[in-house]
């Protein structure tokens, strides 16, 4: 297989020739393709084959221990101007990163394969899909890159009709935290990372293309790529409610996304759409649509049960990817919150000892394709997309974000999306449980300045003529123990549905300085075992936290300089006069 695009081939001949590879390998996407890829690495040790009667078609790779998760120090975005990468990024001039990363790729491939995968975010014949190609010499990123992406034929098709794609370059390279980086070149449509096996460092078609680089181009075009799951939500008549919702990294996207309702809520059912990204588009309609760009989940596995995320619980019994995770003696994978089985070894291949740490690493993943989902929305094949009805943005917050609330109108819901702060997870490198500002969920993936970014959220509300409500919610809130005060999962389904009601203009809600909060009684809390003192606290806010939150909210935004869009600043301050 090659190309008869010529500017792809070129870049193929010309990383070749820099990389020094063994061979070259064109990614087709076959079975065929898959089973060769997975039967070398079964005998070169990367890949191990999980048990065939319960775990069929599953493997398991442990990474290098240094290398689990997204290192957001070593990730640049590289636009000529500084400020065009704004604060909130690492910035480097491109033609110093070039140089820095292209040292590091300087015959990096010797004795490897490099393999060009063609691919497409987003239905293959969807006109809102963008393409891309990713050169690797990590056959671990091809496969994952099969189940993540609409991969090898047809996507190569559809780059030598368009002519246009994003040039994705990626090596592991020694491995060596030392020589590290993803580089991203959004004035060029081009990546370069270098040093990590890692999901979002090494998957280039997720976080580097669907959200840094279209984050970047979608400014320019007049849409958003964003870092949001996509669910339907249906009642009892049938009718479906489609939300798409921002948590930053490792807080309950994948498990909101495809959550089974209590069996009090008989006749309401989620779809899953998407569970990690989001591209969203004017529709003609004039409301908001939105496409999933992905085929596959890149899951959290920890805390993964039969009681807390049925769905995602039995996608991954078969033809499942398993990162980081540890082993029982009868070779089923293992992780914390897997109620069978004990580990026998742990994430780093060892023996399991309790005292040294968890089986599986906190960010241990699984790679599994969307279609195995039973709660897979055949609407996610649509190349339309749905249509969204509300926006809801959330944190991990152990204190003040209440339970659920509702921006007074879009300018306002800009500021609650930019005013978001969550605690730190183990996605990332670095601290743990630390409480910082991550606007949008997309601090780690905002491929310009935020300051922009916010500008063009804010134009939206000229671009639509039926604007999607915005709400903020907590599934996190602890009293002085750390016992959450929500059950979270599954009755989730209960703030969801106040939230559809909302959009209908239901009478559910008392304003207040911040927003809508539900009116007493307006969620649903039959069956629960919660006491109105805990319920109070959930939906209610206590205003000194809040005038301290919404200065802190202040001070971050000026941070912005200049650049800060006025009517963020004016919401920020009618905010602030509210709460006295
Ligand atoms: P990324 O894939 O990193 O973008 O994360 P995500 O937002 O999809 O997070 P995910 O759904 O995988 O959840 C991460 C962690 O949060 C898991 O350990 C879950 O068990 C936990 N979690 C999810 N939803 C809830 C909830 O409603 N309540 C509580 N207490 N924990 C939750
Ligand atoms: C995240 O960290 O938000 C993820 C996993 O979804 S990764 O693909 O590694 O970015
Ligand atoms: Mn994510």
């Amino acid at each position: 297989m090659s190309t008869k695009n010529k500017d792809l081939s070129d870049w193929v001949n010309e990383v070749a020739a820099h990389t020094r590879p063994e061979d070259i390998h064109w990614c087709d996407g076959s079975d065929e393709e898959f089973r060769d890829l997975v039967g070398e690495m079964l005998e070169n040790g990367s890949f191990r084959e999980l048990n065939r009667g319960s775990f069929p078609n599953c493997y398991l790779h442990l990474s290098d221990p240094t290398d689990v998760a997204r290192v957001e120090h070593l990730t640049f975005v590289c636009t000529s101007k500084e400020d065009d990468a704004g604060p909130n990024n690492h910035w480097m001039a491109p033609a110093d990163a070039h140089e820095k990363v292209d040292a590091l790729f300087d015959g990096c491939m010797q004795g490897r394969t490099l393999y060009v995968i063609p691919y497409c975010m987003g239905p293959i014949d969807s006109p809102l899909s963008r393409c891309g190609v990713e050169i690797t010499d990590s056959p671990y990123v091809v496969v994952n890159m099969r189940i993540m992406t609409r991969m090898g034929e047809a996507a190569l098709e559809r780059i030598e009709r368009e002519g246009t794609f994003v040039k994705g370059l990626h090596s592991t390279g020694d491995l060596d935290p030392e020589k590290r980086y993803i580089m991203h070149f959004p004035e060029e449509l081009a990546i370069k990372s270098i040093g990590s096996g890692y999901g979002g460092n090494a998957l280039l078609g997720k976080k580097c293309h669907a959200l840094r680089i279209a984050s970047y181009q979608a400014k320019t075009e007049g849409w958003l790529a964003e870092h949001m799951l996509i669910l339907g939500l249906e009642n009892p008549e049938g009718e479906t409610c489609y939300i798409a919702a921002a948590f930053p990294s490792a807080c309950g996207k994948t498990n909101l996304a495809m959550l089974i309702p209590p069996e009090s809520h008989k006749g309401w059912k989620i779809t899953t759409i998407g569970d990690d990204i989001a591209w969203l588009h004017p529709g003609e309609d004039g409301r908001l649509w939105a496409i999933n760009p992905e085929a596959g989940l890149f899951g959290v596995v920890p805390g993964t049960g039969p009681k807390t995320n049925p769905c995602a619980y039995e996608m991954i019994q078969h033809d499942t990817i398993f990162t980081n995770v540890g082993m029982t003696s009868d070779d089923e994978p293992w992780w914390e919150g897997r109620p069978d089985g004990e580990p026998v070894t742990n994430w780093k291949g060892e023996p399991y000892d309790p005292k040294t740490g968890p089986a599986a690493h906190p960010n241990s993943r699984f790679t599994a394709s969307a279609k195995q989902n039973p709660s897979y929305s055949p609407r996610a094949e649509d190349p339309r997309g749905v249509p969204i009805s509300a926006i809801v943005f959330g944190g991990r917050r152990r204190g003040t974000a209440p339970l659920v609330y509702e921006a007074r109108d879009w300018r306002h819901g800009v500021l609650v999306g930019a005013g978001m702060a969550s605690e730190t997870t183990a996605a990332a490198t670095g601290n743990v449980g630390v409480v910082r500002r991550d606007p949008m969920a997309m601090k780690p993936f905002c491929g310009y300045n935020y300051a922009d970014y916010w500008a063009h959220w804010l134009s939206f509300s000229d671009k639509l003529d039926k604007l999607p409500n915005i709400f903020h919610v907590n599934w996190f809130r602890q009293d002085e123990d750390g016992r959450f005060l929500w059950p979270g999962f599954g009755d989730n389904i209960r703030v969801l549905r106040w939230i559809s009601d909302r959009c209908k203009g239901v009478d559910n809600a008392v304003e207040s300085p911040i927003g809508r909060l539900p009116s007493k009684g307006s969620i649903d809390v039959e069956g629960l075992d919660i006491s109105d003192a805990d319920l109070a606290v959930l939906t209610g806010i206590e205003k000194n936290e809040w005038r301290e939150e919404i200065k802190a909210i202040g001070e971050y935004l000026e941070s912005f300089g200049d650049r800060l869009p006025d009517g963020l600043r004016d919401e920020c301050n009618r905010v602030s006069k509210a709460l006295g």
